[in-house]
């Protein structure tokens, strides 16, 4: 089983990155943002809360969003593995997919994303004029980049520690990035052969 964690900045590729990873490796794609979006369309009671903080740049309380990871993986039995992408978001996230997946495997590798701040701004300025995502507007993308660095980054040092964390340039093109994760992904699938 291999377990992998897609972690970085707001439009750090996170989820560009998953679709590519997900062909290669047949692992299950979570997207905790793309969870939080369905709900708000099908205006469920989580829905609406998520959109008021979403669209202020904020997180969603741990406790609810930790609730709601816990019955996708109880949902979703794959035993190629998973991609976590936009979870763990602050440190009681990351302990509590720790303790969820201690029966599965656990985390094998965290991709650390790395990208200057500048550019980050601009992909979700473009992304905000194509795609009409309500928190990729100027004042929301300022609030999301603050809310990372405080609750979000201090994970960085959590999974150092843990010997667990990839950092990898992030500001190249899909492809490049790609090529870069799969030369630490294949060689997690080789030793685990
Ligand atoms: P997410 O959906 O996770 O959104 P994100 O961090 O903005 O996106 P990502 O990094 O995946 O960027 P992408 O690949 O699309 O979260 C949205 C919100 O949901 C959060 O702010 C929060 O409020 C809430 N939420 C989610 N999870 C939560 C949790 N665990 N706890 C609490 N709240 C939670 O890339 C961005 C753009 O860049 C795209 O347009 C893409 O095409 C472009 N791009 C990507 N890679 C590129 C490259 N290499 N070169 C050029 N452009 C590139």
């Amino acid at each position: 089983m291999l377990n992998v964690v897609i972690f970085g900045a707001p439009g750090c590729g996170k989820g560009t990155q998953s679709e590519l990873i997900v062909e290669k490796y047949h692992l299950s794609h979570i997207s905790t943002g793309n969870v939080l979006r369905t709900e708000i369309e099908k205006k469920t009671e989580l829905g609406k809360l998520a959109r008021k903080l979403i669209e202020t740049g904020q997180l969603v309380p741990d406790d609810l969003i930790i609730k709601m990871l816990s019955d996708i993986l109880k949902s979703n039995p794959n035993k190629q593995g998973f991609i976590f992408d936009g979870f763990p978001r602050t440190i009681a996230q990351g302990n509590a997919l720790g303790q969820l997946l201690d029966d599965n495997g656990g985390i094998a590798v965290v991709l650390n994303l790395d990208v200057e701040e500048k550019i980050l701004i601009e992909r979700l300025l473009k992304r905000g004029e194509e795609q009409n995502r309500h928190d990729d507007t100027p004042e929301t993308i300022q609030n999301r980049l603050k809310v990372y660095k405080d609750q979000t980054e201090p994970l960085i040092a959590y999974y150092k520690k843990q010997g667990k964390l990839f950092t990898i340039k992030g500001s190249y093109s899909v492809e490049d990035v790609f090529e870069s994760i799969k030369e630490i992904l294949d060689r997690l699938v080789y030793q685990n052969k």
